[in-house]
C-alpha cells in the first residue's frame, strides 16, 4: 500500500488561548501563533492541530461554538486566520482545524430557532424530548456532571446537552444537519486547510429509543453509552464520500469509547471514513476503580502496556493509530507516568517520549511537552477554571464521595488545566506569554522549565524531541516496523522491539526511578545506539533511573 503523507508527520497540538498573547489581554491569539511558526518548525514537527478558534461565548473554551464561519473576538479575525494559514503553508507547515460537530454551542443562530418554538424549522437541528415522570427524558449523565437533559421553559421540553448545558447535541439523524455539517466543512476545504480533528465523533449517532443505562457514582449513566451508536460509520462514510474524500487530508477523529473493533472502521487504511482515531483505553489504565478519572491515578504499568501492545498490533495493517500522551484534557505526562523531582524530570520526560515515538502511528506533540512541562501546584478550588473537573468535582462532593482536600490534591493529578496553564517560553514575567495577566496562572517551574533555555543546550528535551521526530522521518522501521511486547508482565519496564525485514530496533524504557537489572536480548548485543537518555552506555545487565536506550541492528 501506498504510504500517505500523513503516516510519517508528527503533529504538534496548539491551545490557542495558552500558547501566545500579542496584545497584552492574557489570552493567547492568531497574531501570537503567527509569531511562534518558526518554533514549531524548528522542533520538526509538520503539522498542526490547532484548537478551536471559532466564534464561542467560551463556555468550555471554544468547544462550544456560535458560528462555526468565524473568529473567536478574543483571538483575532478572519484575516489574521488567513494569515496565519498563509505564514503556515509557506514554512512547509499543514494546519488541521478542530471540527467540533458533536454539538453547538446553545447561543448558535441554530439553536437560538430551535428553542423557539416547536414548530420552527430549526427544531429538529437539536435532540428534544418530552419529560418522564416530572423529570428528565432518561438518566443519561453529561460527561461534565449532572444530567445531560436541560428543561426548557419556552416549549415545556428538554434537550440533550452530552457535556455543558451550553452545548447542545446536535440531531445528526437529520439529514438537514448533516448538509450544513458538510458545506460548512468544504467551506474551510476551500480555504486550503489541512484536515480535521473530530471532536468526540464517536458519539454523533445516538442509541436507537434513547433507554435508560447503568448508573455511576455521580449518579447517572454514562454519556460514554453513545459511543459507536446505529448511524456511526453511515454518517462518516457519507462525509467521506461527500467532503473528505474530495481532499488529501489528515483527518483524527476524537473517539471516546472507541473499541480496536471499531477502530478498523473508523480508521481503516481503504480511506473509506477518517486517517486515525484517538482512542482512550490508554488514558484511562490509571484511572480510579470507582471514581474514575477524577481521583487520584494509580499506575499500572503491566495494564498500559498491554492496552497499547494490543492497539499497536491489532491495527497493523488494517488500520492506523494516532500516538499520543498529553492533549488539553489530560494532565502532563511527565507528572502522571514520570518524575518532577529536578534530577529525574528531564530524563523522564525524554524516555516518556522514546517510548512513544518509537511505536507504530502517527505522534501527536501537545504544546509544551516537548519542554517537559509539569502539572501545575493548585492550592484552591478556586484558582480552577476548567469545566470538566469543576463539575465532577461538585457532583462527588455533593454526594460526600470527596472532601475539599481531596478535591484540591486530585485536580492537582487531573485536572485539565494542568495543560492548560501558558506555554511556558522563558524564564522572564509570565514566562513570555503575555504581557498582561495570564487567564490562568504561570507555573512558578518556568524559570526552570522554558523553551529559550532549552533551545540553547543541546542535550535539552526540546532537542531530544527534535531528534525522535527527525528518526521518524529517516527510518522505515519506525513508520511501518512490526510490534512485539516483550516483558509484558514487568512492573516498570516497557520494553518492544519493532522489525522491518533485516532492520530492528529494540526500545527500552524504565518508568521507575530505581536501577533494574536487565540483559539485553542476543540479537541486540553488538547493534548500535540509536538514541538513548544518558550520555553514556548503560554498565552490562542494569538500567539507570528513568533510562531509556534504543538499539538498531540491520
Ligand atoms: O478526556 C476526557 C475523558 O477522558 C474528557 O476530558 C473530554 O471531555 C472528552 O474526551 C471529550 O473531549 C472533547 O470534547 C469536549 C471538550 O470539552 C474537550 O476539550 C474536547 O477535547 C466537549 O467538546
Ligand atoms: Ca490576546
Amino acid at each position: 500500500m501506498e504510504e500517505k503523507w500523513w503516516q510519517r508527520s508528527v503533529v504538534y497540538q496548539i491551545y490557542p488561548r495558552s500558547f501566545q498573547d500579542s496584545n497584552g489581554d492574557g489570552i493567547g491569539d492568531l497574531p501570537g501563533i503567527t509569531s511562534r511558526l518558526e518554533y514549531i518548525r524548528e522542533l520538526g514537527t509538520d503539522t498542526i492541530w490547532l484548537s478551536p478558534v471559532y466564534r464561542s461565548p467560551n463556555d468550555d473554551n471554544g468547544y462550544d461554538i456560535s458560528d462555526y464561519q468565524d473568529i473567536m473576538a478574543e483571538f483575532g479575525t478572519m484575516a489574521d486566520f488567513d494569515k496565519m494559514l498563509e505564514k503556515a503553508h509557506s514554512l512547509g507547515l499543514k494546519i488541521v482545524m478542530d471540527l467540533v460537530v458533536n454539538h453547538s454551542s446553545d447561543e448558535h443562530r441554530w439553536f437560538v430557532e430551535s428553542r423557539s418554538s416547536k414548530d420552527n424549522p430549526y427544531r429538529d437541528y437539536y435532540i428534544w424530548r418530552e419529560g418522564k415522570n416530572g423529570g428528565a427524558p432518561n438518566n443519561w449523565g453529561s460527561c461534565f456532571g449532572g444530567s445531560a437533559w436541560q428543561y426548557d421553559e419556552k416549549t415545556g421540553m428538554y434537550y440533550l446537552h452530552l457535556f455543558s448545558k451550553k452545548q447542545p447535541d446536535l440531531n445528526w439523524d437529520n439529514p438537514v444537519v448533516r448538509d450544513e455539517v458538510f458545506n460548512m466543512m468544504d467551506w474551510w476545504l476551500q480555504k486550503g486547510i489541512d484536515g480535521f480533528r473530530m471532536d468526540v465523533i464517536s458519539l454523533i449517532s445516538k442509541p436507537d429509543g434513547f433507554p435508560d443505562g447503568e448508573v455511576g457514582p455521580g449518579g447517572y449513566a454514562s454519556f460514554q453509552l453513545c459511543a459507536n451508536g446505529p448511524h456511526e460509520h453511515e454518517y462518516l462514510r457519507e462525509m467521506n464520500r461527500r467532503v473528505l474524500s474530495k481532499y488529501d487530508l489528515l483527518t483524527v477523529g476524537e473517539t471516546a469509547g472507541v473499541t480496536l473493533e471499531e477502530a478498523k472502521s473508523y480508521a481503516n487504511l481503504d480511506g473509506s471514513e477518517l486517517s486515525m482515531v484517538f482512542q482512550f483505553e490508554h488514558m484511562d489504565a490509571d484511572f480510579h476503580p470507582v471514581l474514575g478519572r477524577y481521583a487520584e491515578q494509580h499506575k499500572n504499568l503491566p495494564r498500559l502496556k498491554e492496552i497499547l501492545s494490543r492497539w499497536q498490533n491489532g491495527l497493523e495493517g488494517i488500520a492506523w493509530n494516532s500516538l499520543y500522551w498529553d492533549n488539553h484534557d489530560q494532565p502532563r505526562v511527565v507528572s502522571r507516568y514520570g518524575s518532577e523531582k529536578p534530577e529525574y524530570r528531564e530524563l523522564s520526560a525524554k524516555m516518556l517520549a522514546t517510548c512513544l515515538h518509537m511505536m507504530q502511528g502517527t505522534p501527536y506533540v501537545y504544546q509544551g511537552e516537548e519542554l517537559g512541562m509539569t502539572n501545575y501546584p493548585w492550592t484552591s478550588i478556586d484558582e480552577i477554571n476548567d469545566i470538566e473537573s469543576l463539575g465532577n468535582y461538585r457532583a462527588f462532593h455533593e454526594k460526600g464521595l470527596m472532601t475539599e482536600a481531596e478535591g484540591i490534591e486530585m485536580m492537582r493529578h487531573r485536572s485539565r488545566d494542568n495543560a492548560r496553564t501558558p506555554m511556558q517560553w522563558d524564564d522572564g514575567p509570565e514566562a513570555g506569554f503575555t504581557t498582561g495577566t495570564p487567564w490562568l496562572p504561570v507555573n512558578p517551574n518556568h524559570t526552570v522549565i522554558n523553551a529559550a533555555e532549552q533551545r540553547k543546550r543541546p542535550d535539552s528535551v526540546f532537542h531530544y524531541y527534535q531528534k525522535l521526530i527527525a528518526l521518524r522521518r529517516e527510518l522505515d522501521v519506525i513508520v511501518h516496523g512490526h510490534y512485539e511486547l516483550l516483558e509484558p508482565k514487568h512492573p516498570d519496564l516497557f520494553i518492544y522491539t519493532r522489525t522491518l525485514g533485516d532492520e530492528g530496533l529494540l526500545v527500552i524504557c524504565n518508568f521507575s526511578e530505581c536501577e533494574q537489572a536487565y540483559e539485553i536480548p542476543a540479537a541486540y548485543r553488538d547493534a548500535e545506539i540509536l538514541i538513548a537518555n544518558y550520555p553514556d552506555p548503560a554498565p552490562a545487565g542494569k538500567l539507570r533511573p528513568w533510562e531509556t536506550v534504543v538499539y538498531r541492528r540491520g
